[in-house]
């Protein structure tokens, strides 16, 4: 591990490194460079009070390559349980159901959003307060994974 007592004495070949880096790990950024075509943003979590079980991730997955991926499963250490899932109307109802894979089209994207496709936490571990950020891994069709930090936002918010 390398160690630097203070910025001036960062050698100047590792400063665009560490830019990287600090990026990376931007809540609601792609946490690692994967080096594939598909990434995550704009990633955010609804809050859970303490003693809701549920909650509902929402992020879009943008894929700069030239064949469409598919979302296939996703797992995080805050939840049992991470389904794919999708809303749609039902008479009057809107219902949620789960999917087995959602598409992000080849040089496209796919926004997942209250309302529409969202990936449903079940079985939550622990509350989950807006400034809270939850890690997610998400699975590829290709074995890919993409990391996700995602921060926790307040019920009613939707940026
Ligand atoms: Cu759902």
């Amino acid at each position: 591990m390398m160690r630097f007592t203070s910025p001036s004495r960062r050698p100047a070949a590792l400063r665009p490194l560490l830019v990287a880096v600090a990026a990376a790990l931007t809540p609601g950024a792609t946490l690692a460079a994967q080096g594939g075509p598909v990434s995550a943003q704009d990633a955010w979590v609804r809050e859970a009070p303490a003693g809701r079980k549920v909650t509902a991730i929402f992020l879009t997955l943008h894929n700069t390559g030239p064949t469409a991926r598919a979302l296939v499963h996703g797992t995080t250490e805050v939840a049992d349980t991470l389904e794919l899932h999708e809303m749609k109307r039902d008479g009057e109802m809107m219902r949620m159901s789960p999917v087995a894979s959602i598409t992000i089209p080849a040089r496209g994207q796919v926004e997942l959003r209250p309302g529409g496709l969202h990936l449903m936490l079940f079985g939550l571990r622990k509350p989950l307060a807006a400034g809270d950020t939850v890690r997610v891994l998400l699975s590829l069709d290709d074995g890919s994974q993409v990391a996700v930090v995602a921060p926790v936002r307040a019920a009613g918010v939707v940026p």
